[in-house]
């Protein structure tokens, strides 16, 4: 995608061969791009605004379905919990100490000899069990399932795809057998149709358990022992018929298997959103399975690159993207874990996870101070859950990711496009997020985009000071402490928030609070449903169109009439009107004066309690 002068284009070349991008390296006239074989096919999009771009890529290569709810909620990993007794001390640590999660996952050491699809009995005797009591207590198990199948006669997933042909090949046709974790593997040709399908079966017995995710690692396909870590090239797949071979399937391996697995689940339980976790992927991949960045280290600079690896997805049509939080290799400090914790709450998937061998980094190992922080965070993801759930929604209908790079909202603003802007980004349309990425740094400096903006956590307005100083036109230093994470809001938004949860499956109790920031352009929406099933897609939803108008001493907010089937779970909203000047004169909720709001003099703000009505009704303030 580039971006010139405030227009944007974008250039997707569909090729699965292996791929050279050139980018000004030998000659910076011109770029380039090419591969060594298949076909010449590319396209071109033109914006000319660059969320235009994004928005026509997902047209074209498909748009991230809208998530089950839960995989929005805190998620717990580690390489591995070892037995079914650890993860039971886990998973009550959280209920213990009122820290929210949803997602707890089992990484390989839950199978019996790394075999996928199978599990150790010694260290989880019980896992039916296991499953359905921690789903009892508001978690989701996701299991990690690989592609590799050992290649032991007596083992059904091998028996039975080595006896049907459904493995990828040598040249001279035998199995092409490589080493991974079950040690000498095989792997299913999920180009072919038949073979997807196959591979889609065998997930019977964990769906029926009540597992609800399944985590496709080491789909590039990795292979151990070898230079490139992958097969060779000469392995051949047979694409519904037509031979071929990874020169062309490499990079489309990942992409079928999430694929296979997508579409077995969706066979197994027809009406529930599947939630599918990939490592390898091709454009396209976004409408079967979720992503993150990978193996990344526990180092500052690693927490830093969250930002452009996770944003830089989301220009490339990938938008529910995670990066292990804390850093996957080696064990971050204390402060580190903290500081990314918060930036957790903030990414599409919030999710922890640590590799073998490292030190435990669930939110409660360093002391009562960071856990209390921590904890705080993930409260404040459970709190700002409608806000998250109805931009996916959003997402899932135009393409635009969730966490996205400044220049999409901001293409005017030519500082959006260089690398100073790599340290912030927009979290939905209204939240701009700049975290503290450097350790050993006196604060740094925000690039503030036009307009009006407010503190997400005081709700006041930013005043920007040292404008005098060339250096620091436009820009807010920032500084913070341990316990922050600097987000602010665009005037002219609504933002909802919800009472406390433990988990998505408890229903919040008491109104939904819509946080007004009063300024231009102040149109957005409310989204509601099941959390789970394709019932949204008949029409049992819930959608409202919020918007605020100010106009000299006064603020007019309207929720216009619901839009679907589906009623949410609240009753009422506590409103919540930023910027007051002073106390109201009086508040009109639909038409009738009341005298039930509340003027706070410390945050300068309003707050009202208006009833939920399937027909519009409107808040009027009067300074
Ligand atoms: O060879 O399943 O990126 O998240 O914990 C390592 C064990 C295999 C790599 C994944 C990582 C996962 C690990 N896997």
């Amino acid at each position: 995608m580039g971006v010139r002068q405030g227009n944007a284009y974008g250039i997707f070349f569909d090729n699965t061969f292996r791929s050279n991008f050139q980018f000004g390296k030998f000659n910076d006239g011109f770029y380039s791009f090419g591969a060594p074989g298949g076909e010449l096919n590319y396209y071109f999009i033109n914006g000319p605004r660059p969320k235009r771009v994004v928005g026509t890529f997902a047209a074209l290569t498909g748009r991230t379905p809208l998530p089950p709810l839960f995989t929005l909620g805190y998620q717990q990993c580690r390489w591995s919990y070892m037995s079914e007794a650890r993860v039971r001390e886990v998973t009550s640590g959280f209920r213990k100490r009122s820290i929210p999660a949803d997602v707890i996952y089992l990484d390989i050491d839950y199978q019996d000899r790394n075999r996928p699809f199978t599990v150790n009995r010694q260290t989880f005797p019980t896992l039916e069990q296991m499953v359905k009591d921690l789903g009892q207590e508001g978690w989701k198990t996701v299991l990690i399932t690989d592609l590799h199948i050992a290649a032991v006669p007596g083992y059904k997933p091998f028996d039975e795809g080595n006896k049907a042909g459904y493995f990828v090949k040598n040249p001279d046709g035998t199995n092409f057998v490589g080493p991974v974790w079950p040690g000498p593997s095989v792997f299913p040709d999920f180009t072919r149709s038949e073979v997807r399908k196959w591979w889609g079966s065998l997930y019977a017995d964990f769906v029926k358990m009540g597992v609800r995710g399944f985590w496709n690692d080491m789909n590039e396909p990795s292979v151990f022992f070898r230079a490139d870590k992958t097969m060779p090239l000469d392995v051949v797949s047979s694409v519904e018929g037509r031979k071929t071979d990874q020169r062309e399937i490499h990079n489309v391996f990942g992409l079928e298997n999430v694929h296979a697995t997508y579409e077995g689940l969706l066979a197994l339980a027809p009406d529930v959103r599947p939630f599918v976790l990939t490592r390898a992927a091709y454009a396209g991949a976004q409408r079967y399975a979720a992503t993150w960045t990978g193996d990344n280290q526990a180092t500052w600079n690693h927490m830093r690159l969250s930002l452009p690896t996770v944003t830089g997805l989301g220009v490339s049509g990938y938008a529910f993207v995670g990066v292990d939080v804390g850093g996957f290799s080696g064990s971050p400090t204390p402060e580190l874990l903290t500081r990314w914790t918060a930036l957790g709450t903030f990414l599409p998937i919030d999710r922890n996870h640590a590799a073998k061998g490292t030190r435990d980094r669930e939110p409660w190992v360093d002391g009562p101070e960071h856990e209390a922080i921590r904890k705080k965070f993930i409260e404040e993801r459970y709190r700002l859950l409608p806000y998250i759930y109805t931009s996916m929604e959003e997402t899932s209908r135009t393409g635009v990711p969730l966490m996205r790079l400044m220049v999409l909202d901001y293409p005017d603003d030519p500082r959006m496009t260089g690398r100073e802007a790599e340290g912030q980004y927009m979290f939905g349309n209204n939240l701009l997020v700049a975290p503290k990425v450097k350790e050993f740094v006196d604060g740094y400096d925000m690039l503030v985009p036009e307009g009006v903006w407010f503190d997400y956590w005081t709700g006041q307005r930013v005043a920007l000071t040292n404008q005098d100083n060339p250096e620091m036109k436009g820009k807010l230093h920032l500084n913070p402490k341990l316990d922050e994470i600097p987000v602010f809001v665009r005037a002219g938004s609504i933002i909802p928030r919800q009472p406390l949860v433990q988990n998505t499956s408890e229903k919040p109790k008491g109104p939904l609070e819509l946080r007004v920031y009063p300024g231009p352009k102040c149109m957005d929406y409310i989204y509601s449903d099941d959390g789970s099933s394709f019932g949204y897609k008949r029409g049992e939803y819930y959608r409202a169109q919020l918007s605020c108008e100010s106009s000299g001493n006064s603020v007019k907010v309207a929720i216009a009439a619901g839009e679907g089937k589906y009623i949410p779970w609240w009753t009422s909203y506590n409103m919540v009107v930023a910027d007051a000047p002073k106390a109201p004169a009086s508040v009109a909720v639909g038409g009738q004066p009341v005298s039930n709001f509340h003027y706070d003099a410390k945050s300068k703000s309003v707050s009202v309690t208006v009833p939920f009505s399937q027909a519009p009704n409107e808040v009027v303030i009067q300074y």
